[in-house]
């Protein structure tokens, strides 16, 4: 419990190295990566986003924060991915243009990897034209975008025009995601499935290739 809580405390301040001890001494104790997730990290990093939200955190403290979230991701990529599951399919993921954002797109990554589908991630603040060449060099049986912005979730739609326009909407699953996407905006713009978390993508993602 003192782990957690020092995970927690740490991230909310930011403190990479202290963080990165504290997740290797979590391993070492026996804690699974899993606990140490949610249990302490996703839950810290949703209290730098109320404090930010509230005028108490500025931008340079979220980023020291996500700084020291996607460090312990790094040490627990490893352990979350390993299963030996064969390929179950291709995933094709990107932070749409405009959009840093990209903890959240790491770990729904991690955790398809954990599930045995091959991820292909272009990055962020990447632009449909790149998507489309994308998905014409890898041929992903799904298409997967994270928005975290209002301002960016619009960028589903140009993306989705962009793959009909390039004729490979019917090619392809459509799946997004995103702190401040719903099911609903989701279905408005025309995409296959959505997920508000990584576990339920993984989910999601199975069901839509069945
Ligand atoms: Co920013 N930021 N940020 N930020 N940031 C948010 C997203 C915000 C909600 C904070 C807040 O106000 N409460 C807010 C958005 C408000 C809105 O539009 N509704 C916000 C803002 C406003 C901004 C800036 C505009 C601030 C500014 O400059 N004034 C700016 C924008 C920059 C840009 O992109 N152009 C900005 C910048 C940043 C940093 C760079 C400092 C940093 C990013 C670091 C990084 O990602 N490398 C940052 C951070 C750290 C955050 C918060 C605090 C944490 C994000 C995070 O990693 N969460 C965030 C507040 C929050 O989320 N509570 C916030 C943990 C992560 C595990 O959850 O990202 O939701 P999440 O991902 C989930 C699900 O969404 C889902 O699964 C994931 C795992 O469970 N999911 C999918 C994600 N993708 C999916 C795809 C799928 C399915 C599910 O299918 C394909």
């Amino acid at each position: 419990a003192a782990i957690l809580r020092g995970l927690y405390d740490e991230t909310l301040v930011g403190n990479r190295p202290r963080v990165l001890e504290l997740t290797h001494e979590g391993l070492a104790a026996g804690l699974t990566p899993e606990t140490m997730l949610f249990d302490a990290l996703i839950p810290s990093l949703e209290e730098v986003g109320a404090r930010f939200e509230r005028g108490d955190f500025f931008v340079p403290e979220m980023l020291v924060a996500g700084k020291a979230m996607s460090g312990a991701l790094d040490v627990l990529r490893p352990l979350l991915a390993e299963t030996g599951a064969r390929t179950v399919g291709t995933f094709l993921m990107s932070t749409v243009k405009g959009d840093v954002h990209d903890i959240g797109k790491n770990l729904v990554n991690i955790m398809l990897e954990g599930a045995g589908f091959h991820v292909i991630d272009l990055g962020v603040q990447v632009s449909p034209e790149k998507v489309v060449a994308g998905i014409r060099e890898h041929n992903p049986d799904i298409v997967g975008f994270s928005a975290f912005l209002t301002t960016t979730m619009p960028m589903f739609k140009a993306n989705i025009n962009a793959l009909q326009k390039a004729g490979l909407r019917d090619q392809v699953i459509v799946m997004v995601g995103g702190a401040p996407v719903t099911q609903e905006y989701a279905d408005a713009v025309g995409a296959d499935g959505y997920a508000a978390d990584a576990a339920t993508a993984v989910r999601r993602a199975k069901e839509l290739l069945a």
